[in-house]
């Protein structure tokens, strides 16, 4: 079960662009189950925080102007092989490299404005739905 549980952010550019429902509908009719959700607005230092692993990359404070532009909506998700299934569902990073019907193919702009975040790893998923979520607050 260690592979359940994860998380996806839909970014500002998909929030904002009224992406939301049809995301949430495609992640549904995979299979996923919404056991937390959030809509934020991330200030820098949240922002900052959760792209640690990035620091110093060229694209780092870029990424974090773009990720507190506007509000995203935070999910916690479950089904069977969640992360796995989410990182093949969400598409490559690159939208030009994306496969087709991948959310990022149908939704993103850009590398940085890619429309979702999925968690890459369990153990990332742990950090990151605890990040966004109290475990009392997820059902
Ligand atoms: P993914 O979101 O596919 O796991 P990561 O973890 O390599 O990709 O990058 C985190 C975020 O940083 C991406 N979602 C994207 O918004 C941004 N990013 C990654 N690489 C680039 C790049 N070369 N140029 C601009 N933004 C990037």
């Amino acid at each position: 079960m260690s592979d359940a549980r994860t998380l996806a952010i839909v970014k500002p550019d998909a929030f904002s662009g009224g992406k939301t429902g049809k995301i949430i509908a495609q992640l549904e009719g995979d299979g996923f189950r919404i056991v937390g959700g959030r809509v934020v607005r991330l200030d820098r230092e949240r922002a900052e925080a959760f792209y640690a692993v990035h620091r110093g990359k060229p694209f780092f404070t870029s990424l974090v102007d773009f990720m507190t532009s506007g509000p995203v909506l935070a999910l916690a998700l479950e089904r069977e092989d969640a992360v796995t299934r989410l990182r093949e569902l969400i598409g490559a990073t690159d939208p030009a490299e994306a496969a087709p019907g991948t959310v990022r193919a149908l939704y993103a702009e850009s590398k940085e404005r890619n429309a979702i975040h999925a968690s890459d790893s369990p153990e990332n998923a742990r950090l990151e739905v605890a990040f966004f979520f109290a475990e009392k607050d997820l059902t």
